[in-house]
């Protein structure tokens, strides 16, 4: 529709055809009132009954809500119409008629249940605040590529369809390839690994991780978009400080160009987080965690950290911080560990609510890696393909993960993880 203008284009003075939802008529008697909405915005249509062709001014005020409708006329000025101008109609048409019924009220008046939007997305998805998640979603992302290639990191895809898992603790959704089993990726690790032992050296992937774990909370979905980073001649210092300027760089760009979104979630106060994000150990974390008494029972070397625990410390720090120098054992067998063998590289970005980000340091001596793989319990056979090519010169190297739907459900202060997913998959949901 090369003629159309978009609702906030148009001036005053100017005919033009606007094109979008019906949002909400109002029928006052002799005058009547519709207003159309599209991505951009809203606009008055008036209808002067005594004035106008009744069929027109039928087309408009019977249209059912949300129905797609095109209209043609002159935009005039008009102080008392929400936004400063409105449309004389000369032409209506009806593009796609919506049932009177709707499962849900685009318009935000009636709240709905989570699922019920989950279920009605497009609906859902033009309610102002829906749609602002997913505009600073993508901007979010744009700007984290920007990052990334300031940083000399070279994008990447890798194959979601694997012979083996990488991350123990979470469990594999296995599906058939051609008579034989096969998994869908946990995550990214081996592969940006590979090709970081290249000589493109720093890479970057957005993609989808699968994870079939069980618990059903507002943090945890079973397919995830993972923010990756891998570089060669990093060390678990530096890796921080790609993670640090990356999540930065997110706000900075979602605080800059994303005003309209911000205001229609209420969060016109919105600030990128303070830098630098602090630096604990683990053993400072637990240390403090039990200082705060929110435990039953006081954390000793080697625990996790449990959700009381981090949310505890959370409110402690108040702001981003990365948790340093995990405990070797519960690290995973990719990730040195200090000299001391107790100690890893291992590190965790934390939000106050939550967990960012895990990386580390990688294991590149060959032989380690294997011991690490049989600690584990993994036969490195079946890990051929990676460990095969620490025989032929691979450097240090160090790298993260990052959920994007826990960056952007932290950054705009939302309550459950599905409200940063367009279509998310939980223990409950598989379609749409
Ligand atoms: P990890 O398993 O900690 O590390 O995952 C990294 C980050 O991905 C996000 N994430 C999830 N988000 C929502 N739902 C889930 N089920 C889920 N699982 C993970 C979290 C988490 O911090 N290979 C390592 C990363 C690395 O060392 O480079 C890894 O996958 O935000």
């Amino acid at each position: 529709m090369d003629d159309r203008t978009y609702t906030a284009d148009a001036e005053p003075g100017e005919e033009v055809t606007v094109a979008g939802w019906v949002h909400e008529i109002r029928d006052l008697g002799g005058i009547g009132f519709l207003i159309l909405r599209d991505t951009a915005g809203r606009i008055q249509v008036k209808f002067e009954k005594e004035e106008m062709d009744d069929d027109l001014v039928a087309t408009g005020l019977d249209a059912a809500r949300e129905s797609v409708i095109s209209v043609t006329g002159v935009v005039e000025e008009e102080p008392r119409a929400p936004t400063g101008v409105e449309v004389s109609p000369e032409a209506i048409e009806v593009v796609a008629p919506a049932d009177t019924e709707l499962p849900l009220d685009p318009s935000g008046k009636v709240d709905a249940e989570l699922s019920t939007r989950l279920d009605n997305r497009t609906l859902d998805l033009r309610r102002e605040e829906g749609q602002a998640v997913f505009e600073v979603r993508a901007e979010m992302l744009r700007a984290v590529r920007t990052a990334f290639r300031a940083a000399d990191a070279t994008e990447i895809n890798t194959p979601k369809i694997v012979a083996t898992g990488t991350e123990g603790g979470t469990e594999l959704f296995p599906i058939t390839y051609f008579g034989q089993e096969a998994f869908m990726n946990q995550s990214p690790q081996l592969f940006k690994q590979l090709v970081a032992g290249s000589n493109v050296e720093r890479v970057f992937e957005i993609g989808p991780i699968f994870r079939a774990e069980e618990h059903n909370t507002p943090r945890h979905i079973n397919e995830a978009t993972s923010i990756d980073f891998e570089g060669a001649f990093c060390d678990h210092e530096d890796a921080m400080d790609v993670c640090e300027d990356v999540v930065v760089a997110a706000y900075e760009a979602v605080a800059d160009n994303c005003g309209r979104q911000l205001e229609a979630l209420g969060l016109e106060a919105f600030e990128p987080p303070e830098t630098p994000f602090p630096r604990l150990t683990y053993e400072e974390a637990i240390e403090r965690i039990n200082a705060t008494g929110a435990l039953d029972e006081q954390l000793t070397w080697g625990d996790d950290l449990p959700t009381e625990g981090e949310k505890a410390l959370g409110d402690d720090v108040g702001g981003h911080y990365f948790i340093t120098d995990w405990p070797a054992e519960i690290k995973p067998f990719y990730i040195m560990n200090h000299e001391d063998g107790e100690r890893s590289t291992g590190f965790d970005l934390m939000h106050p609510r939550m967990e960012l980000v895990s990386g580390g340091q990688r294991e590149h001596r060959r032989e380690h890696l294997i011991e690490g793989f049989e600690r584990q319990g993994l036969d490195p056979e079946a890990f051929e393909y990676y460990t095969k090519m620490f025989r032929y010169g691979m450097p240090p190297h160090a790298g993260w993960g990052l959920g994007a739907e826990r960056l952007l459900m932290t950054m705009l202060d939302l309550d459950n993880i599905r409200e940063a997913v367009l279509f998310p998959r939980d223990r409950q949901r598989l379609s749409p």
